[in-house]
C-alpha cells in the first residue's frame, strides 16, 4: 500500500476498501486495516480519527455509507434496465441461496393456500395479501437480465404486478425512505423508495411463463432489474415501510447496500 492516496474520497472508495477487505483472510484483514492506519488514510477518507481494528470497521461503514448515498444521487429513475429477446433466455436459469447446503432442495416450501404477504409499517392499513388477491391485480412482463454478484448473470422472464402499483393500491407512504423485504427463508434486504418505485420494479408472479418455481422463490419475489441479484429476495412474507435502515443479510456481510447496476 505504497500509493499515493487521494486528497478526496473517490465514490468507490468505500466499496472498494470494504471488498478489499472482506476478501482478505481474517488474518490479513486485521494486517489491511493496520496498513490503512499506519498511512492515515481512513482518517483522510473519512473524517474520523480511528485508534484500533473496531474504528476501522466503523469508517469502512461510513465510507459504504457515502457510497450509497452517491449512487442513491446518482440513480436515475427514469433510466431503464435493458430488456431481452424471448431467444435470449437462459434455460435453465441458474439457482443461488444464502443458506448451505446451497441446493434448490432447500429452499422454503409455501403452501398457497395458508400464503400471507404481510404489508407492514408506513400503511394506511397494514394487512396481509392472499395470492389469490396478488394473483387478480394487472400485470406486466419483462425480459431482464439478473446479476449475481458472485460472477454470473442470466437473462429470464418475469411476470407480475408492478410494484409501484402494489404499493399504491396498499395505501403505502410513498415519501418514506426504505422498503424492506423479509423472506419465509430468513433472508432479508431493503432498497430505497426511488428503486421501489422505478417502472420495471416487480412484484413477481411467474417465471418463463409459469409461476414461479419453488426454487426460484414461490409465490413471490420482487425482481429489481436496476440492482444486484443480492436485491432480489425470494419467497417474500413482509414488505415493510419505513424511515428507519434496516439493511439485509448480504449487507451485514459487507455488499454494499444499494448495489445498483
Ligand atoms: N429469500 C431469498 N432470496 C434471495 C436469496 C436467498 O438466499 N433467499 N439469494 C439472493 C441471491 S444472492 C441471488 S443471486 C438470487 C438468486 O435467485 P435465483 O435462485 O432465482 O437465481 O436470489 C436472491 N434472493
Ligand atoms: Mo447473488
Amino acid at each position: 500500500m505504497n500509493a499515493p492516496l487521494p486528497k478526496l474520497p473517490h465514490p468507490d472508495s468505500g466499496a472498494i476498501l470494504r471488498e478489499a477487505a472482506r476478501r482478505a483472510s481474517p488474518w490479513s484483514r486485521r494486517q489491511f486495516l493496520r496498513d490503512m492506519l499506519g498511512l492515515g488514510s481512513l482518517t483522510l477518507l473519512t473524517g474520523c480519527d480511528i485508534v484500533d481494528g473496531m474504528s476501522a470497521e466503523a469508517a469502512l461503514g461510513r465510507m459504504s455509507d457515502f457510497n450509497d448515498r452517491v449512487q442513491a444521487f446518482l440513480f436515475d429513475p427514469e433510466r431503464l434496465a435493458p430488456e431481452y429477446p424471448e431467444r435470449m433466455i437462459t434455460r435453465p436459469f441458474p439457482f443461488n441461496s444464502f443458506y448451505t447446503p446451497n441446493v434448490p432442495e432447500k429452499a422454503p416450501v409455501i403452501d398457497p393456500a395458508t400464503y400471507r404477504l404481510a404489508v407492514t409499517g408506513l400503511v394506511d392499513a397494514p394487512r396481509g395479501w392472499t395470492l389469490e388477491e396478488l394473483n387478480a391485480l394487472p400485470r406486466v412482463t419483462q425480459i431482464t437480465r439478473h446479476v449475481c454478484i458472485e460472477g454470473w448473470s442470466a437473462i429470464g422472464k418475469f411476470t407480475g404486478v408492478r410494484f409501484s402499483d402494489f404499493l399504491r393500491r396498499a395505501g403505502a407512504d410513498l415519501t418514506a425512505k426504505y422498503v424492506t423485504l423479509r423472506c419465509e427463508d430468513g433472508y432479508a434486504t431493503s432498497i430505497d423508495m426511488a428503486s421501489a418505485l422505478h417502472a420495471q420494479t416487480q412484484l413477481t408472479l411467474m417465471m418463463d411463463g409459469v409461476p414461479l418455481p419453488r426454487a426460484h422463490g414461490f409465490p413471490v419475489k420482487l425482481r429489481v432489474p436496476t440492482k444486484l441479484g443480492f436485491k432480489n429476495p425470494k419467497h417474500l412474507v413482509e414488505i415493510e415501510i419505513g424511515n428507519d435502515y434496516t439493511g439485509g443479510y448480504w449487507e451485514t456481510y459487507g455488499y454494499n447496500w444499494f448495489s445498483g447496476l
